[in-house]
């Protein structure tokens, strides 16, 4: 399967969604007015947009028709594709060879911050790097399991150390340990926690500083794993993890769980944050870079 094939199988039910609705809009006239732009606003807002990605969306597209006179469907679609993609950052995450890059993956509970952390670390570690797995989930020792059952199955050493202990210890431990092994990537996968509770925050921001600390000299990306089916509250949640963490880059995970898929422009909207990467299935090959435009036209229709 080529990369925009994986996008488009993960994105169908977006697709599927959003297409029907345009071809119902267009099919008598094949042209679009008042009523129908109204009509399409509401179908972006469904897809989970967002309310201000999906008006700015319509006002752009009737910016498009006044200036241009074209109301055709294929004008709308790459009117909205173009206000659509300037509306999305996306960035790829890059390893350096015999130098330590941390990736600390934060969110919320069953975002996919393990599975993503373990899909990484195997790709990292077929392109040769030296990849090792710190869990920082000490909340469960179920956590902990999946963690070191991943790094198993992907051959990647696992720092661990007992349910209930200090998070901030593993990743001290972990780094030390990075030091001496001379690893490229430490993925650090933290338990998830509600954004709303003030001590896991502090928490968080705890192995933040330890990190700063200890491996000054590291590449640091803090990621946030957001989940596509929690909808609009990814926006919140961004809003929330950024304060206490500072993300570098987002992760849109479970892209193929519903026709909600269009959260990425939400969240990207409203937080300015790049995207970096689309969690497009529950496989080890289902996580791909964010790609701007192969995501846009996955979801948009053909035109
Ligand atoms: N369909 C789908 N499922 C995913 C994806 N990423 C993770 N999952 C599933 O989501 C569930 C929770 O994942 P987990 O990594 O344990 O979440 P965590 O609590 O954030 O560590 C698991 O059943 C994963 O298989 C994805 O991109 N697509
Ligand atoms: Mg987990």
């Amino acid at each position: 399967m080529s990369v925009f094939e994986k996008f488009k199988h993960g994105l169908t039910k977006t697709r599927d969604f959003v297409a029907a609705q345009f071809n119902r809009l267009a099919a008598e006239f094949g042209h679009f007015d008042d009523d129908m732009l109204d009509e399409l606003e509401m179908t972006l807002i469904q897809a989970d947009c967002g309310i201000t990605a999906s008006m700015e969306s319509i006002d752009a597209i009737r910016e498009h028709i006044r200036n241009t006179g074209d109301d055709s469907h294929a004008g709308v679609i790459g009117a909205l594709y173009e206000t659509l993609s300037s509306m999305l950052t996306e960035r790829k995450l890059t390893l350096e060879r015999g130098k330590l890059t941390i990736y600390l993956m934060v969110g919320v509970n069953g975002t996919g911050k393990t599975t993503t952390s373990a899909k990484l670390a195997q790709r990292a570690k077929r392109e040769q790097y030296r990849v090792m797995m710190a869990a920082a989930d000490t909340f469960r020792a179920a956590a902990i399991d999946q963690l070191k059952v991943w790094g198993e199955r992907t051959q990647t050493a696992v720092i661990a150390h007992d349910m209930g202990s200090d998070p901030a210890a593993v990743v001290f431990d972990a780094i030390q340990s990075a030091k001496a092994r001379g690893t490229e990537l430490l993925i650090v996968d933290t338990a998830g926690r509600l954004h709303t509770k003030k001590n896991l925050m502090d928490e968080l921001a705890k192995i933040r500083r330890v990190i700063d600390r200890e491996a000054p000299d590291a590449k640091l990306e803090t990621l946030l794993v957001i989940d596509a089916t929690t909808g609009q509250n990814g926006i919140i949640q961004a809003r929330a993890f950024n304060d206490s963490v500072a993300l570098t880059g987002i992760v849109i995970t479970k892209l193929d769980g519903n026709a909600k898929g269009g959260v990425a422009i939400a969240v990207a909207r409203e937080t300015g944050l790049p995207l970096v990467l689309a969690g497009l299935g529950e496989g080890a090959d289902d996580l791909q870079d964010f790609d701007r435009e192969l995501f846009l036209k996955a979801i948009l229709p053909e035109y």
